[in-house]
Formats: C-alpha cells, sequence, structure tokens
C-alpha cells in the first residue's frame, strides 16, 4: 500500500499537483515529510476534519498537523466546513488517491456506511477520531480514538447535584446543544439527562442547538433570555457556545456565574479564563490533543497490526479555583 516514489522531486510534484486540485469539500492541502526527508516510505494519511466551529477544534487541527510531521506521516488535510456531504467527497477523493490511510472526525454520527464501503472495498483502513458513526457494522472501520462523551455529560450533571443538593425549589436549566446529529451533542445531552433525571427539581426548561460556535449560543441564549426570566442554570456542550452565551447574559444585565450559573465542555483556554474569572461555575475536560495517539493507530494500521477497537481519551473537570492553578500552563 506504501507509495514508492524514488523520486523526491516526483514525490514533491505529486504533492503540490493533488493539493492544486483540491480533495474535498472545503479545500485539501497536503503536508509533512513526503517531500522533505528522503522518506519514500512515508504512510500517507487522508485527514477530513469537521471545520473549524471552535477553539477546541482548531487546537485539534494543530495537533494532527503537528503529530503527523513528528511522525514523518505525509497529512492530506481537507477542511469540511461543519457538512457531511463535503466530508463523504473528501473520502472519496481520499480512495482515489490511495491514501494509505484515511482518518476523519465525522460531522454526525448517521450516513456513513456507503462511502466507508467503498474505502474497505478499496482496501483502504479507515481510522475515527474524536466523534463516532452509528453504523452497527464496526469493520467499517479499525478503530476510534476520542472521548466518552456520555461521560461527559455525566460529570456536567453531577456537579450540579451536587451544587444544589440542599435546593428545594425547581432548578430551570437551559441547555445549548452542539451541532445537531452529532455524537458530542447527542450524547452530552443524554449524559446529563441520566443523571439529573434522577430528582425532579431539575427541569429543563429550553434546549437547542447552538452548533458549536459562539456566535449561535449567543444567539439562541438571548432567545432564551427573553423567553425565560427565570433561568438558573446554563448547561452549554461547548465553553465556544458558552462564552457567547455570557455576552448575551452581561447584555440582558445579569450577571453570569452568580444570576446564572454556567457550566460547560471542552476547558480550551478562554473557556478556562473565564472559569477562572468566576463567568463559568465549572468546565468538563475534553481533550483535543489527539494527534500523537492518532499517529501511533494509523501506523500499526498501516502495518497490520491489530489495534483495539476502542481507545479512550483520558480528562478531568475544572472548578474556578482549579481553573487558576491550570491556567498558566494549559496548552490549548
Ligand atoms: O467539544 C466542540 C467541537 O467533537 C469533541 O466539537 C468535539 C467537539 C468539541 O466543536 O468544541
Amino acid at each position: 500500500m506504501l507509495k514508492r516514489i524514488s523520486m523526491l522531486a516526483v514525490a514533491g510534484l505529486t504533492a503540490l499537483s493533488l493539493a492544486a486540485c483540491g480533495g474535498g469539500g472545503g479545500g485539501t492541502t497536503t503536508a509533512g515529510t513526503g517531500g522533505e526527508g528522503g522518506n519514500d516510505d512515508a504512510i500517507v494519511m487522508g485527514f477530513s476534519q469537521v471545520g473549524a466551529e471552535s477553539g477546541w477544534r482548531t487546537a485539534n487541527t494543530k495537533s494532527v498537523q503537528e503529530s503527523a510531521k513528528e511522525a514523518g506521516i505525509t497529512l492530506r488535510f481537507s477542511d469540511a466546513q461543519q457538512r457531511q456531504e463535503n466530508q463523504i467527497k473528501a473520502i472519496r477523493s481520499f480512495i482515489q488517491q490511495k491514501v494509505d490511510v484515511i482518518a476523519f472526525s465525522p460531522v454526525v454520527e448517521s450516513g456513513w456506511g456507503t462511502v466507508l464501503k467503498e474505502a474497505k472495498d478499496a482496501g483502504i483502513p479507515v481510522i475515527l477520531t474524536d466523534r463516532a458513526v452509528d453504523d452497527p457494522d464496526t469493520s467499517l472501520y479499525k478503530t476510534f480514538l476520542g472521548s466518552d462523551f456520555v461521560e461527559e455529560g455525566k460529570k456536567a450533571g453531577q456537579w450540579l447535584v451536587e451544587e444544589y443538593k440542599d435546593a428545594t425549589d425547581t432548578v430551570n436549566i437551559v441547555e445549548l446543544q452542539g451541532t445537531t446529529g452529532s455524537a458530542p451533542a447527542n450524547d452530552r445531552k443524554a449524559g446529563f439527562a441520566e443523571v439529573i433525571g434522577a430528582d425532579q427539581k431539575f427541569k429543563v426548561i429550553a434546549s437547542q442547538t447552538g452548533d458549536f460556535t459562539r456566535a449561535k449560543g449567543k444567539e439562541v441564549m438571548e432567545a432564551f433570555l427573553k423567553a425565560h426570566p427565570d433561568i438558573d442554570v446554563l448547561y452549554a456542550h461547548n465553553d465556544d457556545m458558552g462564552l457567547g452565551a455570557i455576552e448575551a447574559i452581561e447584555g440582558a444585565g445579569k450577571v453570569p456565574g452568580k444570576d446564572i450559573k454556567i457550566i460547560t465542555v471542552d476547558a480550551v483556554k478562554d473557556g478556562m479564563q473565564a472559569l477562572a474569572d468566576g463567568k463559568i461555575n465549572y468546565i468538563v475536560e475534553c481533550s483535543p490533543l489527539l494527534g500523537p495517539q492518532l499517529m501511533d493507530l494509523a501506523k500499526k494500521v498501516v502495518a497490520g497490526e491489530s489495534v483495539p477497537a476502542r481507545v479512550v481519551t483520558e480528562e478531568t473537570t475544572f472548578t474556578q479555583e482549579q481553573a487558576k492553578e491550570a491556567l498558566p500552563s494549559r496548552q490549548y
């Protein structure tokens, strides 16, 4: 499967022309050691990224690009701009290019069977990274590397249960969901609902998607605030939506972190800063630094070695005090 191109010049030209043609929806770029280090056995990885919707995503892209370079893997990177059809196009293009391995972070969970079957038939192994697919045929991919999003939702719920353990009144919660149909939105919602569902006093009075972006988080929170004068808690499926919502809350003359308690997921720098500043109350960490593990898995898969079907990322949680301590050494 490995490209055995003996002349470096040819390798360079090939990389350039492929980059120029573009490969997927939002544009493909090639990086890595293919034309630099004289490594004509370099593994070629086609990577279809979700987009650039959040601080988490930016950190994840950087991690993947840097780790590919370090591992000597030639990366063909395609940005899907949050659209499944762009990802499907990118994967088909990677199949045509006969890359050695395809890695992708599926924007939504369903609808992948056909294109993954095409990759399998072409003998190209696929690695899921960050987000899952819901296809029951697990032979369509070699492994899934990423967080346990249900667990993240549960951790958010557990903090809330503890925070309001002495409260007897109803706790009115609004929820900003991630991208509709995405694994983190589905699972973070489910994990949270399971934990708070054990106590009747917790009521989710509004729940809508903010598409994981700051702008949408702000817009939806503004609508929530207009419709519901009595919001106690905001649960946002990522920091960026929470940060957008903070602007909306301040705009409505309320104090984020006090009048409305806020829980988010990710723990990117801006989120951690808002937590340290007292505007967010609790953050459940979701690590975007998946690059090194992804490259290790890719090497094994291409070498025909067996890999675990599931690799779960290790993560923690942060209170306001813990955020102050962690901030100076935060990598993303
Ligand atoms: O939490 C969010 C991003 O899939 C885990 O996607 C990822 C999520 C992350 O846009 O900020």
